[in-house]
């Protein structure tokens, strides 16, 4: 098993705790924990040439991992499942699920309210972030389309 250099540290970490004194390996354990769940999505980063949408806000961190990035238009989530931190299949579906988006595709993108470009939208220039879609007109969990300019 090949741990991260962040994993490795805790490890570590754990190890000295327990070796300091006896209790030690309950209060490492609380430790490693509370790390664990406010830690970024493994999936956060968003890879140039994509628009990553994710179920949770601030890019899933502390929430469950679903996901998805896209690399051309989407006139309809109704037939899109998030994907997992693994890329597996979470047969949960992303149609009115998106709560915070990056954008890395090279232009602008909008993502809309209702299927085929209709209703409240927004629009994220490239390069952006918005990790809490409350706050705009198409607001969180209600997008069903995404309209990417340049592709
Ligand atoms: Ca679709
Ligand atoms: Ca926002
Ligand atoms: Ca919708």
């Amino acid at each position: 098993m090949r741990l991260s250099r962040k994993a490795a540290g805790l490890v570590t970490a754990a190890a000295m705790l327990t070796a300091l004194a006896p209790a030690g390996a309950a209060v490492a354990s609380t430790v490693a924990s509370t790390v664990a769940s406010t830690a970024a999505s493994p999936r956060s980063t968003c890879y140039g040439g994509r628009v990553c949408l994710y179920a949770g806000f601030d890019f899933n961190r502390g929430h469950a991992d679903l996901w998805r990035d896209f690399i051309q238009d989407d006139a309809d989530f109704a037939d899109n499942n998030w994907l997992n931190w693994d890329f597996t299949n979470s047969w949960h579906s992303m149609n009115n699920e998106t709560s915070s988006i990056r954008n890395r595709i090279g232009c602008s993108a909008t993502l809309w309210q209702h299927p085929g470009y209709t209703g409240a939208h927004s629009t994220f220039t490239h390069d952006s972030n918005d990790g809490f879609l409350v706050n705009n007109a198409v607001s969180n969990n209600r997008a069903s389309a995404l309209d990417i300019w340049c592709r």
